[in-house]
């Protein structure tokens, strides 16, 4: 716990959702792992938590207090939430921060909305900051906010943690406005990555396009220094072990089990719907994988969980497309009575479900072109309370750093991933679960609260 300072957390969504009824609306807490964390620390030092409503009504929202978290709400407009969410956070910087595995935007209209929004938070911050509070600035959304607050407020400690990769220097410096971002990020006093990697990257291109100096992991800038380091996000550890434990979570797995089919071997897979995580090229593999017969729809199924998200994103809609015509196209050749070759969710399943889910299943496939962390790999390890269960990870999620007995692979690779895919169906039982002992190892030993308090302490040094 902070020794000295509140807690004020700002990112792009306030912990809690709106819900408008005939009574006229109440707030809900949103469930997640940052909220998790962070929402205990921020009631015990009395701090407070920036953030959008979610809303583009005209409604102004005026501060709150929400089971002990003071709320400060950030008002979007329709076309601000374009421009600044839709377009340049979603279109410009998640592409480009994702390896360009999309082509990025770059249009100069967009620039405009995500300067004034920034501005918007490091506002609303500023107001509710007092002398010495530590205020802790997240994700892609907000990268200028650190040094539009430090203009407002240098009386405060400023932290900001980067929940994507962060790009190598050949692919940021496409971006019109690198040294303002950069510039922006620099008036933090610790900045965060999910990797080393990412650090270094940054540390570089401060140094290559600012006028700060230093190593990898400490800055001097305007007179000021610098901390930056890998801060490898976590889970809430043993919610999901006793989530898998419980009595519900042992029935619902049973439940799904006994539909899929006893006899089978299942394959999971959870995602966010974003054409980062490499969700066709999985199901192509799966498909070689039945199609040279190493696997049949009687042996073995896919059960495919993802998540609605970014609709009005438009390659979302294409990449949706896609992904139901390849499932179509799977299960029309290779589908038995009775037994469908891949199960596809496309809906939100509350958490305690999640868990059912990677409790029954035998293989969790966790394939991402590029992730900053992915913690459904680590949500899966944590249900694994007998070590039983095959992780199969990509190399270009920042999990893969921590979890290096699960198998790794190459999204890009189907071949490589329809093998790993058939090794982890037939592995022995005894590789097993010496590997997923080892992985259980690591989420135990570090979780989402070990990470907030390890961020936490660097702010406070
Ligand atoms: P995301 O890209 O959203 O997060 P991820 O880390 O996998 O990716 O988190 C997804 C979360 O959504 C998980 O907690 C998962 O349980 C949940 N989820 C997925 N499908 C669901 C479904 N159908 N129903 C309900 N819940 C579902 C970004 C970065 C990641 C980074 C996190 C945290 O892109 O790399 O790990 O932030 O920093």
């Amino acid at each position: 716990m902070p020794s000295r300072g509140r807690l004020i957390n700002v990112a792009n969504r306030l912990p809690v959702n709106r819900v408008e009824t005939a009574q006229g609306g109440r707030w809900v807490e949103s469930p997640g792992g940052l909220v998790t964390a962070l929402a205990p620390i921020i009631r015990k030092t009395g701090g407070a938590w920036v953030g959008w409503t979610g809303t583009t009504a005209d409604k102004r929202f005026n501060p709150f207090v929400h089971e002990g978290i003071g709320i400060r709400p950030v008002a979007i407009s329709e076309s601000e939430l374009d421009g600044y969410y839709n377009r340049f956070s979603n279109r410009t910087l998640w592409p480009l921060y994702h390896d360009a595995i999309r082509a990025p935007e770059f249009e100069r209209k967009t620039w405009r909305p995500y300067v004034e929004v920034n501005q918007r938070f490091a506002k609303a911050a500023a107001s509710v900051a007092q002398k010495g509070d530590l205020v802790w600035v997240h994700d892609y959304h907000l990268q200028l906010v650190p040094a539009m607050l430090r203009r407002l407020r240098p009386d405060v400690r400023i932290g900001f943690f980067l929940h994507i990769p962060f790009p190598p220097e050949e692919l940021f410096q496409w971006l019109p406005w690198r040294r303002q971002i950069l510039e922006g990020l620099l008036g933090a006093d610790v900045v965060g990555f999910q990797t080393y990697a990412g650090a270094q990257n940054f540390s570089r291109l401060a140094r290559d396009y600012t006028t700060a100096d230093g190593t990898d992991t400490q800055l001097a800038y305007e007179g000021r220094i610098i901390t930056v380091g890998s801060f490898p996000i976590s889970i809430d550890t043993r919610w999901f072990e006793a989530a898998a434990s419980s009595e519900r979570a042992e029935k619902l797995s049973r439940d799904i089990r006994q539909r899929l089919g006893n006899d089978r071997k299942i394959l999971l897979c959870v995602d966010r719907l974003d054409y980062t995580k490499g969700i066709d090229a999985r199901l192509k593999a799966y498909e070689l994988l039945l199609q040279c017969g190493k696997t049949s729809a009687d042996r073995s199924v896919l059960v495919q969980i993802a998540v609605p998200s970014r609709e009005r994103v438009f390659e979302y809609g294409d990449m949706r497309k896609d992904i139901e015509q390849l499932v179509g196209r799977i299960n029309g050749e290779y589908s038995e009575p009775g037994r469908v070759a891949v199960h596809y969710f496309r809906r939100n399943f509350p958490r305690e479900d999640l868990a059912a889910y990677y409790r029954a299943a035998d293989v969790m496939v966790v394939t991402p072109l590029r992730d900053g962390m992915n913690l459904v790999a680590k949500e899966y390890v944590a249900t694994r309370t007998d070590n039983t269960g095959v992780l199969i990870l990509s190399e270009f999620a920042g999990a893969a750093r921590e979890l290096r007995r699960s198998l790794l692979v190459n999204p890009r690779d189907i071949e490589g991933m329809a093998e790993a895919m058939h090794e982890a169906i037939r592995m022995p039982a005894q590789e097993a679960r010496h590997r997923m002992a080892m992985l259980r190892m690591q989420v135990r030993r570090h979780d989402v609260y070990e990470w907030a308090d390890t961020f936490l302490e660097a702010m406070r040094r």
